[in-house]
Parts: structure tokens; sequence; C-alpha cells
């Protein structure tokens, strides 16, 4: 058995949601980020950089986002939302999901929490300068996609489309948000189409951007 610790709409989402779409039998356990449960004790325990999500496989907790939907898709090949090892897209497949990953959501993490790279009183400077990184990287995808599309690998689906869509939703709020790239916003409305999302949605009380 599966329990994913969520928060709704937060990094977990994405995993959440992979684990809906391929319906594996998991719990869900709500971190509270209100009441800061993400520094609790006993949340440290399983995850000690205090986010989430963590997802407690056979007793054993795990982390990092972008692992765990590697690791959900190759588990069950049959979804085929991850290229085989000896497969020619499996570095493709990589390569978009480490840089989601390594560029994209950390972007987010300074759009979302802009004290931590300057500290109190920079807020602003540092949202202007992520906005344009953030916008310079939605340019760089959709122009991938205008050539390679309409997913990520082409014609089908991945994991790293589900994790794009996630990082697409956060950019909502933005003056200039992923959907305003137009093959992002084919691909986002594609995504969005799926069963899986209206029932992640459901599940984790989400509105906007369905
Ligand atoms: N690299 C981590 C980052 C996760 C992350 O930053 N999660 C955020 C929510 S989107 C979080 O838990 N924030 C709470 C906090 O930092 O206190 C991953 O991808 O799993």
């Amino acid at each position: 058995m599966h329990t994913l610790y969520y928060s709704p709409g937060a990094a977990s989402m994405a995993v959440h949601w992979l684990l809906i779409e391929l319906a594996i039998p998991h719990e869900l356990s709500l971190v509270d980020f209100e009441s800061r449960a993400q520094k609790s004790p006993a949340y440290l325990e399983l995850n000690p950089h205090g986010v989430v999500p963590t997802l407690v496989i056979d007793g054993r907790p795990h982390a990092e986002a972008a692992a765990l939907l590697v690791h959900l898709a190759d588990t069950h090949p049959e979804a085929r939302l991850s290229p085989p090892v000896d497969a020619p897209r499996r570095l493709d497949f990589l390569q978009w999901t480490f840089h989601l990953a390594n560029v994209l959501q950390p972007l987010f993490r300074m759009w979302w929490y802009p004290h931590e790279p300057a500290g109190e009183g920079r807020e602003e400077a540092v949202h202007a300068a992520t906005r344009v990184r953030i916008e310079s990287a939605w340019a760089r995808i959709d122009a991938h996609l205008a050539q390679h599309g309409p997913y990520l690998l082409g014609d089908w689906p991945c994991a790293a489309d589900f994790y794009l869509t996630m990082l697409m939703r956060w950019s909502r709020h933005m003056p200039r948000p992923a959907t305003a790239w137009p093959h992002l916003d084919a691909l986002a409305g594609r995504m969005r189409a799926l069963p899986s999302f209206r029932e992640l949605y459901a599940r984790e009380g989400l509105a906007e951007w369905i």
C-alpha cells in the first residue's frame, strides 16, 4: 500500500494525479500547511526537508516529486508513461523530467517563497527576475512542442507531461501564465481533459484552472 502525504495543489499534486491515473491503491494523508505540520517533528521523521510530497511505499518514506513520478511510471509500464530504459526516447524523457525538476520547479519555489534566495524585503526584485526566467522557460518548451509535440515526447503523453501540467497550473495567477503560449495551452487542454484530472480536483478540493 502507498500513502501520499500531500497538500492540495502543491508539488504532491502530480504524484497524486499519477497514482489516480495508474489506478494504484493508495491512502492520502493531509499535511496541514496552515499549522506548519510540514515542519512538525513527526513529519520531519518522514521527510527531513519538511516539504511535500512524501510517498510511503511498503512502510518506507520517499521524497522528490520527479523521482516519484519516474518510479510510478516505470513500475507500471502498461500505461506507457515512461519509455523503457533501453528505448530511444528514454533519455529525452529523463532530460525533460530533470529539466522540470532542476530548472522550472526551483523557479516556482522562488516565486512562492521569494524571501528564501535574497532575504526579507527583496521579494519584489526576486519576483521580477524570476518572472523573466519562468517566461523564457515557457517560451523554450513551447518552441519544442511546436516542433516535436503535441506532448513533450511527441504523440503520446509521458509522466513529464503530468509534471509540466502541474507547473503550468502554478503559473495561473502570474502576469503571463503558461497558457499564453499556444502549444503549452493545447497540451494543458489535453491533459486537463483526462478523467483522472477531474478526480484529482475532487479529491484535493481544488478549484480554478479546470
Ligand atoms: N524538491 C521537492 C520540493 C517540494 C516543495 O518545495 N514542496 C513545497 C510545496 S509545492 C512545500 O512542501 N512547501 C512547504 C515548505 O517549504 O514549508 C520536490 O520536488 O518534491
